[in-house]
């Protein structure tokens, strides 16, 4: 037996990898079947790619490269044989694959994307159910999944369908993932003109041609959900207006020409019932969330009244961490234009807690309150250190100044693989908020570089001036001020302090933004190793939403997740504990030892981020994987300062070059001109 695998491809090499090594696997060496892959590849060039700062579109030619050097290395084996066709002009996924028939000459064809990938066994199954039954379709079962392909693959798939009316249904007559028989009577072809939606007509010809479909449910394709709709758009994440109309059109010749098949009819009419309960449930929420939530009529407000009043060119809205505290860049910058500019702004501070201390004569707002509708609608600047809201409105002539919240260490948007975190939609999301910012602050060269890559984000528009926040650490009074900040925490003068702050997990989550946190701490054992010598200060990153329990812990340890400003617990603190946190980068400006309690390690790096930094080799401290490990090294921190101590310097020089306590000043000079 012969079965022709056709693949249509565009771009994105490592997607057409992945497929690649799935298929290896889905093929059992015994199968006494001849596998011929006729990969068609359509042309880059010419097409009306989006121009995107920081991302260069592969050329034809880079493009072609790239795939003939996979398929080279790539190790099939002797049963599967590799061809690859390169059509001239423009073409459509349609024209690819009847291209791909054109060059099928075995028993069955299969089409299988290029995004896409195989459980292992998969064509096996499908073949050898084709075999069995000499059926004219053989259909597997296939499932989503939001992850690439990875050899622990084999995992139980979430959503599994096995009836061919479902699949049909909820993968809207997909031509993937069936051995058709290679009879021009049975396999017709795709309609060319049928830009979107070249599956349909296709699916519903073929399966109304003959009865003889069997299901081979054991047989497993993943449709992979692309979450990178910028660089590498989707069919169905092309942005076209007329595709509701198209589709609608298609659905309606169907259901016409159709109207008696037992299947198609079944099918179409289950995909007509499913998007009336979308549509339905969609507005159901949208009027549950007007009721519950003021916001969308706060929204309203915003877009029918303030919007249409004038924009105050003095008034600069500053929000730290979602208005949680008085911190961060935007603090040290307000700060300076309070103390060198002071009246000619109208300062706004964004903070939920209106018993919040902020020096200076400021208008305080809860965020997403009317009155941080009202600000940010009318203000002439908005310093901010996260993403806006989505939504959110940027005014003709408004200046969005984004300093961000951290040098990169864990891989950033577009830098990343695969997203694990509560929204799926983040690099879309990422994409569109950063658009609206007009300067981006960086701390050092290392994330300007990163942050034009992971954001796609105009190089001209950063500013690398040193973070604000850390000025005060280079600040002549430091010290005096640690002494009053420890005195407020009613930390003792002869105590030394050890600030443990590690960061959060993608996966371990209640919903957006609200994270779940265990500490891996024992408490008790730190208190009777540690306390003659030490407290510790136990911090949460902002999006835990978990509480530390620290009682019967009084006067060792403290629980400072709610502290303004984790610049000021720098100043008190002589050993930072984190974990893959950036806090180490801030941290190392006082050049104070730095131990990394990473007992997750394997799994952040691998499967939840990446690094953008070997953590081996380049940061000022040793990785401790157990409590015993980091206990050790609290015991023996002089010789660990010792034995880091080159590896300080030069992480010192590259990743805090360019602060001197005067980063507040630098921002101020080029972005506020009163
Ligand atoms: N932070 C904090 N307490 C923690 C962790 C973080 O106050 N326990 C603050 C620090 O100012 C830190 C910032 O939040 O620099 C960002 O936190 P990260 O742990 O680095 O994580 P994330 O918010 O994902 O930002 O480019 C930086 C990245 O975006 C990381």
């Amino acid at each position: 037996m012969q079965i022709d695998i056709i693949i249509p491809h565009y771009t994105g090499t490592h997607f057409l990898s992945d497929a690649f090594k799935s298929i290896i696997p889905a093929i059992s060496p015994e199968d006494d079947v001849k596998y011929n892959i006729i990969l068609i590849v359509d042309n880059c060039e010419g097409k009306d790619l989006k121009d995107i700062p920081g991302y260069t579109h592969p050329t034809d030619e880079e493009n072609r490269n790239d795939i003939k050097k996979l398929v080279a290395e790539t190790d099939f084996g002797s049963h599967v044989n590799v061809k690859t066709v390169y059509p001239s002009g423009r073409q459509t996924v349609a024209s690819l694959r009847n291209l791909g028939l054109k060059h099928a000459s075995g028993d069955y064809v299969y089409f299988m994307d290029s995004d896409d990938y195989l459980y292992p066994q998969a064509l096996s199954l499908l073949a050898a159910k084709a075999r069995e039954t000499d059926a004219d379709i053989v259909h597997g079962a296939m499932c989503k999944s939001r992850y690439k392909y990875s050899t622990t693959v084999s995992a139980e798939p979430a959503n599994v369908s096995s009836e061919l009316v479902d699949v049909l249904c909820f993968y809207n007559f997909t031509a993937l993932h069936m051995l058709i028989k290679n009879k021009p009577d049975l396999v017709g072809s795709f309609d060319e003109k049928n830009e979107l939606y070249p599956d349909l007509f296709f699916t519903a010809e073929l399966i109304a041609r003959t009865d003889n479909i069997v299901m081979a449910t054991d047989s497993i394709y993943v449709k992979r959900l692309r979450n990178d709709s910028i660089r590498y758009p989707a069919l169905s994440q092309l942005a076209r207006s007329d595709r509701k109309e198209i589709l609608l059109g298609i659905y309606r010749r169907l259901s016409r020409n159709y109207k008696k098949h037992p299947v198609i009819s079944k099918a179409l009419k289950m995909i007509t019932k499913t998007n009336r309960a979308k549509r339905l449930s969609n507005i159901k929420k949208r009027i549950k969330a007007f009721i519950k939530k003021p916001i969308f009529l706060y929204r309203m407000i915003e877009k029918y009244i303030f919007r249409r009043m004038s924009m105050k060119d003095n008034w600069i809205v500053f929000e730290s961490f979602l208005g949680k505290n008085y911190s961060d860049s935007c603090k040290y910058i307000y700060k300076y234009l309070a103390c060198t500019r002071g009246p000619a702004y109208r300062y706004i501070w964004v903070v939920n807690d209106k018993n919040t201390r902020i020096p200076g004569r400021v208008t305080k707002v809860r965020y997403l309150s009317l009155k941080w509708f009202y600000y940010t609608s009318r203000a002439r600047y908005y310093v901010n250190n996260m993403r806006q809201p989505k939504w959110m409105h940027k005014r003709e002539g408004s200046t969005l100044l984004e300093t961000w919240h951290g040098t990169p260490l864990k891989k950033l948007v577009f830098d990343m693989d695969d997203v694990h975190s509560a929204t799926p939609s983040y690099k879309m999301d990422v994409y569109s908020q950063s658009r609206k910012w007009d300067y981006l602050i960086s701390d050092n060269p290392f994330s300007t570089e990163t942050f034009e890559r992971c954001f796609l984000y105009p190089k001209s528009k950063i500013l690398e001036t040193g973070y604000p926040r850390n000025d005060i650490l280079y600040a002549e009074e430091k010290d005096l001020v640690a002494g009053s900040i420890k005195r407020e925490l009613g930390i003792a003068a002869d105590k030394k302090v050890i600030l443990y702050a590690p960061t959060w997990r993608d996966d371990e989550y209640y919903g957006p933004g609200s994270y779940q946190f265990a500490l891996k701490l024992d408490l008790e054992r730190l208190r009777k190793e540690l306390s003659d010598e030490y407290v510790i200060l136990l911090r949460t990153h902002y999006f835990i939403a978990d509480a530390i329990d620290t009682q019967g812990m009084e006067g060792f340890a403290y629980n400072v997740s709610r502290y303004n400003d984790i610049a000021e617990l720098y100043l008190i603190s002589d050993i930072c504990i984190t974990d893959y946190s950036s806090v180490f980068f801030d941290f190392a400006n006082l050049k104070r030892p730095i131990l990394f309690y990473v007992y997750d390690f394997d799994k952040y790096k691998d499967e939840l981020r990446g690094f953008y930094i070997d953590m081996h080799t380049e940061i000022p401290g040793p990785l401790l994987y157990t409590e015993d490990e980091l206990i050790h090294a609290i015991h023996n921190i002089d010789s660990i300062s010792e034995e880091f101590a080159v590896r300080y310097d030069r992480f010192y020089e590259k990743f805090c070059c360019k602060s001197d306590g005067h980063s507040s000043a630098r921002i101020a000079n080029s972005v506020f001109h009163m």
